[in-house]
């Protein structure tokens, strides 16, 4: 009976590692701080049609309204309430876009600020998202309720209340993370006013979840909290379907808390990826992508099956959250596509690509005065849509890595050597390096200083392939370089130090 009982929830939590992506496609897109109904049009009109997998949305529930800074992005990972009305939209736009993804097959993973609410500096009143009233003081949230009980102020033995040493478990866990309100998941009653919130999520047809600081909970509490969540909505994925759960941990190593203790529990963000990606294609420390031919585990990284993986973050692009200095964001585009596309090309984790907006930085004693600043707005603080520029770029501040071409172009390549081993590997003991998958695609790089021109065996059917980094296929024409394979499955590339985007990648859709 135990045996059959711990048989059941090792399957039940494996169960919630699986992000129920569908129509065989592989990627989701952070589209970070947009507002629902541009996302839901974003589905629609491009995300849908080019393959994405799915979205990882902004914190959906009620935040604090601040002034000062003048409404930094970092205002909803302070919760007020779990109405559903935030600076991305209402609970209305918020199901209408929901429903609208989900049609067009890409599901909605949100953002779950479940560790604390607002900082304990945050004052009373109405200056929340939806409205609502609070005493932060007081610890008084009446539209959920919670009171001065549900919080762990009694629980955590520092001076200041907050955390002072990530070296103790206990302080991580019980305190507060600088100053947020840490909420007390040991209490049956906090636990069901969470699970509650996220099930109405659920039941709106969201397909799981992204869990915000789970370094500062503790996985038995985490654990209830999933148990108790129901199964995906029946109208989109098959029944029986666990919420996909992955869950923010960082973990760089050399702390008493790390990512092996989430893992059975759901999936973890795997954060050594990008700080390790980003070292080697900036060549820091002696790396070299040669190096990378045992990408993954063979790196100490977690096993493929729990990671989640991506190049930067929303919090590492600014500094925040372990943003090393050698992560690489949109703000080094050359790198950061050929980062987004080593990823992409390689099996290992489910990947995540980011989606950001410009801010103006202004770096003192290399620190940006300006990483707290919020999403493109208008004058009344509210937040502007994304407008589409002829191009298919973005406007009015809006980055959109995911339209750029050759990133686009890899998620596809992500769908169609999707289930493919990892092959082929050819390096020159430098930066320059290539690996297929199966026979379903290939991919090449030149981080060198000179020019890359081999003939490489690419495992792929004979044939006139478009590379889908220079350009794409367009009915029966390249707009990019060609490439040919012989029958043979050999083919000549050359790649010149000074191109545009130094890499290449042939798939089998890409076939004239
Ligand atoms: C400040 C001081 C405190 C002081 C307090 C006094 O730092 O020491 O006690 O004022 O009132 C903001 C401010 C921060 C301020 C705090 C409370 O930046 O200076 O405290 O509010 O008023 C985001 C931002 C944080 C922000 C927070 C809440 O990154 O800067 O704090 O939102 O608005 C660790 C964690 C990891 C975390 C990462 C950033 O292990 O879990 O730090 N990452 C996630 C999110 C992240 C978010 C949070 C967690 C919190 O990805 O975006 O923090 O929900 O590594
Ligand atoms: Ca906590």
């Amino acid at each position: 009976m135990k045996l059959l009982i711990l048989v059941a929830l090792f399957g039940l939590s494996l169960a919630q590692h699986n992000p129920h992506i569908r129509y065989g496609r592989t990627t989701i897109v952070q589209l970070f701080e947009w507002r629902w109904a541009d996302i839901a049009a974003e589905c629609e009109r491009f995300l849908g049609p080019n393959g994405f997998g799915g979205v990882q949305i902004s914190p959906p529930s009620e935040h604090i309204v601040l002034n000062s800074p003048w409404r930094p992005w970092w205002q909803r990972y302070q919760p007020i309430s779990y109405n559903l009305c935030s600076r991305s939209g209402s609970e209305n736009e918020l199901r209408n876009m929901i429903t609208r993804c989900n049609n067009v097959g890409v599901n909605i993973y949100v953002d779950a600020v479940i560790n604390h609410m607002c900082g304990a500096g945050g004052g009373e009143g109405t200056h929340s998202s939806c409205g609502s009233w609070f005493n932060a003081g007081k610890r008084d949230f009446p539209s959920v309720p919670y009171s001065a009980w549900d919080f762990n102020d009694h629980k955590c033995r520092t001076g200041s209340g907050d955390i002072e040493n990530y070296g103790d478990a206990y302080q991580v866990r019980d305190c507060r993370l600088v100053s947020l309100l840490d909420l007390a998941l040991e209490k049956d009653y906090v636990r069901g006013k969470v699970a509650e919130y996220m099930n109405k999520l659920v039941d709106m047809g969201v397909a799981g979840f992204r869990v915000d600081a789970c370094k500062h909970m503790w996985p038995g509490d985490l654990a209830v909290v999933y148990g108790r969540l129901r199964n995906l909505s029946t109208k989109w994925f098959p029944a029986g379907s666990r919420p996909f759960i992955y869950q923010e941990v960082i973990d760089l190593g050399g702390e008493p808390i790390s990512s092996r203790e989430y893992v059975h529990l759901g999936r973890v963000t795997e954060f050594k990826y990008g700080a390790k990606l980003g070292t080697v294609f900036r060549r820091w420390h002696g790396e070299k992508l040669c190096y990378t031919r045992n990408w993954g585990e063979g790196w100490g990284f977690m096993a493929d099956r729990d990671a989640l993986v991506f190049i930067d973050n929303h919090d590492n692009q600014r500094g925040h959250g372990a943003g090393g200095a050698s992560i690489i964001s949109f703000w080094d585009s050359r790198l950061h596509k050929m980062a987004v596309g080593y990823m992409l090309a390689h099996p290992y984790g489910v990947a995540r690509v980011m989606s950001s907006y410009r801010w103006d930085r202004h770096f003192v004693n290399g620190k940006d005065q300006n990483d707290w600043v919020g999403p493109p707005s208008h004058a009344d603080g509210s937040t502007k849509s994304v407008p589409i520029n002829p191009d298919q770029t973005c406007g009015d501040g809006w980055v959109c890595e995911h339209r750029w071409r050759q990133i686009k172009n890899m998620v596809i390549f992500r769908n169609v050597v999707n289930g493919q081993p990892h092959s082929n590997w050819w390096d020159n003991q430098s930066n320059q390096v290539a690996f297929g998958r199966g026979n379903r695609g290939f991919i090449v790089f030149n981080n060198d200083d000179w020019d890359l021109d081999v003939t490489l065996n690419t495992g792929m059917p004979g044939g006139t392939y478009c590379d889908v980094i220079s350009g794409q296929k367009e009915g029966n024409r390249c707009t990019g370089k060609q490439i040919h394979v012989g029958g043979d499955g050999r083919a000549h590339f050359r790649i010149s130090n000074r191109d545009e985007d130094p890499f290449v990648a042939i798939h089998a859709e890409s076939k004239l």
